[in-house]
C-alpha cells in the first residue's frame, strides 16, 4: 500500500472484526490495530465516547467511522487498490457479490450470536433452549451458500473476494462456538481453503500478537 495511510481498527481478538483484519492482510494494508477487552461497553467504557453503540469492530479513517464488519472489509479492499478483492459493477457477479457480502452478517452471523448469548454467555438465564433453536435456524440458513458452492470454488467471479471473507468468517465462527455439526463436507472443504490462505493466517497472528502485547483476552476463548 502506497504512502503512510494507516486506518485505525478497534476490535477484539477473534470477533467479527476479523473480517476487517483479514481484508487488510489480504490487501497489504497496515492497520493501527487497537485490541479491546470484550465486551468493551463494560470492560472499556470510555470506548462509548467514540462509538456510542459499544460494538466492535469500528474503523476510523480520517473523519470516517464505520461499525459494520462486512462494510469495513469492502471499504479497505476498495481503498487499498487491490481490485481483484471486490467484484466491480460491470462484472457479471456484482449483484451476487453484494448479496453474499451482506448475507454473511445479516442472515448468517445474526442467529449465531443469539445462540452464543443464550446458550453460552447467559446460559444461566433460562433461555438455553431458545439459543439452541437459533443454532438450528443458523444451520438451515446455510442452504444458500451450500447451493452457491455446489459447482464453484469461491462465491463470486471465480476468484477469492471480500464475499468469501465475510461468509468465511461466519463458518470459522461456527467451528469455534460449537456449531461445526451444521457445516456439510463442501462447507468444511471451502472453509479449509479459506483458512489456509496466507492472508487469514496473517490476520489471526496479527490480532493475537497485538492482544498478547497489550494483555487483552480474546472475545471467545
Ligand atoms: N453488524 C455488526 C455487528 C457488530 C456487533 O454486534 N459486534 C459484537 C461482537 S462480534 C459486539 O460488539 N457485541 C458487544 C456489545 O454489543 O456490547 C458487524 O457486522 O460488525
Amino acid at each position: 500500500m502506497a504512502g503512510n495511510w494507516m486506518p485505525t481498527l478497534y476490535t477484539c481478538q477473534g470477533s467479527r472484526g476479523l473480517r476487517a483484519t483479514w481484508a487488510a492482510c489480504e490487501a497489504g494494508i497496515d492497520l493501527d490495530l487497537q485490541m479491546l477487552p470484550f465486551p468493551p461497553r463494560f470492560r472499556k467504557p470510555d470506548y462509548l465516547e467514540i462509538n456510542p453503540l459499544g460494538t466492535i469492530p469500528m474503523l476510523v479513517d480520517g473523519d470516517n467511522r464505520m461499525t459494520e464488519s462486512c462494510a469495513i472489509a469492502h471499504y479497505l479492499a476498495v481503498k487499498s487498490g487491490v481490485p481483484e478483492l471486490v467484484v466491480q459493477p460491470d462484472e457479471q457477479d456484482y449483484a451476487e457479490y453484494l448479496d453474499f457480502t451482506h448475507h454473511a452478517d445479516a442472515t448468517i452471523t445474526f442467529p449465531q450470536t443469539v445462540y452464543l448469548r443464550f446458550a453460552k454467555f447467559e446460559k444461566d438465564k433460562g433461555l438455553e433452549e431458545a439459543g439452541h433453536a437459533y443454532a438450528r435456524w443458523f444451520g438451515k440458513r446455510l442452504i444458500k451458500v451450500e447451493e452457491r458452492l455446489d459447482e464453484r470454488e469461491f462465491l463470486c467471479a471465480d476468484r477469492f473476494t471480500v464475499a468469501d471473507i465475510c461468509v468465511g468468517y461466519a463458518l470459522y465462527l461456527a467451528n469455534r462456538i460449537g456449531l461445526a455439526e451444521y457445516l456439510n463436507p463442501r462447507l468444511v472443504e471451502y472453509l479449509d481453503l479459506l483458512t489456509n490462505r496466507a492472508g487469514f493466517t496473517a490476520a489471526i497472528e496479527l490480532e493475537k500478537a497485538v492482544s498478547d502485547e497489550t494483555g487483552t483476552k480474546p472475545a471467545i476463548d
